[in-house]
């Protein structure tokens, strides 16, 4: 199912779903109801923006991003998938896996008595996933959309022997500015510093005042972003996720990276719920693994 109006037809819902050609002429949908809105691209299951009533946005999109078939885009909620950064053993395969540039196709739709609206997608098995990804394997993505925004990624082995896996919701938050911002909740964890190098333990809150890029192992269940600008807190609960990734490129890596504009790196903070490194998923055969998060935001 590929055309817009197939999907309108078969997943659209009057007033709440709906979906369109976006930037790139990439098909997106865009999800409304009277608490909040989002809007995410059928490739890569890409959540792009998500806003609750009377706030401000959440989620940050680079200016720069490029909409086109196959291209990561540099902001809002890619999926890293079924690994997370560089493939273990094949640095030929693509970082954070192939679920973020291959088409999605939605599975089901529905809108909550509580006035939320839900809509589910699936990765689409093709030659190019199966030669970067053997194992048999179903992955599939669950948005709420309300006052908060629910986001549950669920894979299951298909296959008969057991998979390791590695996933991340690897979502860019919008803050007002980065170098006032800090992460509550990760005081006292391990954490893996791919900029310095060794592994440390947090003291505190985390703060950025230049490139920051670290996995933090064995985290609990909740974290937030305090944003002294924009006059609030992130807060971040997840369930099924033992790593927590905190990452901004700073000056330098954002020149290099080249899509995130000049000054991008100053309104976002990337906080990732993840299992990643040596919080991988050992999963059985059979067995079904969900790694669920759940943002919202408080005044400050
Ligand atoms: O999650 C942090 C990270 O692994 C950084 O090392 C940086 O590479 C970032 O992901 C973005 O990766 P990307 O492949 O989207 O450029």
């Amino acid at each position: 199912m590929s055309n817009v109006a197939e999907l309108n037809r078969t997943y659209g819902i009057a007033g709440q779903i709906r979906f369109l050609k976006g930037p790139g002429d990439m098909a997106v949908v865009e999800i409304e109801n009277d608490l909040g809105c989002a809007s995410m691209t059928l490739q890569g299951a890409h959540l792009v923006g998500f806003q609750a009533v009377g706030e401000q946005p959440l989620i940050w999109m680079s200016d720069e991003a490029v909409f086109a078939p196959g291209k990561s885009l540099r902001g809002g909620v890619p999926i890293c998938w079924p690994w997370f950064g560089p493939h273990a053993t094949d640095p030929g395969l693509p970082g954070h896996g192939p679920a973020r540039t291959v088409g999605w196709k939605p599975v089901a739709s529905s809108a909550l008595e509580d006035g939320r609206t839900t809509i589910s997608f699936e990765m689409i098995d093709t030659d190019a996933t199966r030669k970067q990804c053997a194992h048999p394997l179903r992955v599939q993505l669950h948005v709420t959309v309300g006052r908060t925004l629910q986001m549950v990624l669920e894979t299951t082995n298909l296959g008969s022997t057991p998979f390791i896996l590695g996933d991340a919701l690897h979502t860019y938050f919008l803050v007002g500015d980065v170098r006032q911002a800090q992460v509550e909740g990760l005081d006292g964890c391990d954490y893996l510093d791919k900029v310095a190098g060794g592994s440390h333990t947090q003291h505190g809150a985390v703060t950025i005042a230049s490139e920051v890029d670290r996995i933090y192992l064995g985290t609990g269940n909740s974290c937030a972003i305090s944003d002294p600008v924009m006059g609030r807190r992130i807060l971040i609960h997840s369930e099924g996720s033992a790593s927590t990734i905190v990452w901004n490129p700073w000056i330098e890596k954002t020149l290099r990276m080249g899509d995130l504009g000049p000054d991008g790196y100053l309104k976002m903070l990337c906080v990732e719920t993840a299992n990643a490194a040596d919080d991988v998923v050992e999963l059985a055969a059979g067995a079904t693994h969900r790694l669920a998060v759940e943002y919202s935001s408080e005044p400050l």
